[in-house]
């Protein structure tokens, strides 16, 4: 329903929303992509938009998924729940909109475009095989590897002509985490006749890592994503993410825009 009504939706590259009120006068389609800061409306919502605060909520996402759009309670009053106001709010890049604290809140995420990154939590593992290599164009072999970066110009990939059988590079995260869930999201490619797997995992401290999302052998030349892994995180745990060499060139396989959500998915 949301979705027809955006003018630019092939600038709309995901489009998430918790759930719709039901009652009639309480939804306006929302048709101004390009309407910028806050933005109030007034209406009436049903008892239901604020038995769930985050009822309604849509985000509508230009590049990066930063403007978001709802409701709210306009008072806080509790005998004031039936009456809300729309809101729309743009965050900055590397933020995502908290719907508890109704604010934008910084988070951290890689995406390759500078090297290193301000904000990345991965680096590159030096106890595997290789490197994942910051490129922009396409990858060395021909018939295998993107053509393109996911968003912007540059993505990270594993070049398998460089590389043997079974060799894994990895990327490892750099930071110390809390005590709580996380849900990791990201862009791969993995196109090439001889693909090989790329998997992420948790370890925590030198125990054995955990294998939390794999995939093996795709050969299409499309970025994927990965809507969400959660990843029970803590001080002593750190994320990996692996991609492993098959038996030939066309193996490439390449990741972009790996965010990290301080929040279960
Ligand atoms: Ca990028
Ligand atoms: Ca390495
Ligand atoms: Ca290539």
């Amino acid at each position: 329903m949301f979705l027809s009504a955006f003018p630019n939706s092939e600038q709309c590259e995901n489009f998430r929303y918790t759930k719709d009120v039901f009652a009639p006068n309480s939804i306006q389609i929302i048709s101004n992509v390009s309407a910028s800061s806050l933005d109030y409306v007034y209406a009436i919502c049903t008892a239901e938009c604020f038995a769930n605060w985050a009822c309604n909520a849509v985000d509508v996402c230009g590049t990066f998924c930063r403007l978001i759009r709802g409701w709210d309670s306009l008072y806080s009053e509790e005998n004031s729940t039936d009456v809300c106001q729309r809101y729309q709010i743009e965050c900055s890049q590397g933020e995502y909109y908290d719907r508890l604290s109704k604010a934008c809140v910084a988070h951290e995420f890689c995406d390759f475009e500078s090297d290193p990154g301000t904000v990345c939590f991965l680096g590159e593992d030096s106890s595997d095989d290789g490197n994942w290599i910051r490129n922009s164009g396409t990858t060395n072999t021909a018939s295998t590897g993107p053509s393109t970066a996911k968003f912007g110009s540059f993505y990270k990939y594993m070049d398998a002509a460089t590389l043997k059988r079974n060799d894994e590079v990895t990327l490892v995260s750099t930071r110390t985490f809390m005590a709580k869930s996380y849900c990791l999201t990201f862009y791969y490619h993995m196109f090439g006749t001889q693909t090989g797997t790329l998997t992420v995992l948790t370890q925590n401290g030198t125990s054995s890592a955990e294998t939390k999302w794999t995939v093996s052998g795709e050969n299409q030349d499309v970025w994927r994503e990965v809507p969400g892994i959660d990843l029970n995180l803590d001080s002593q745990t750190k994320i990996l993410i692996t991609a492993t060499r098959d038996n030939g060139d066309y193996g490439d396989i390449a990741v972009d825009f790996v965010q990290l959500w301080p929040y279960p998915c």
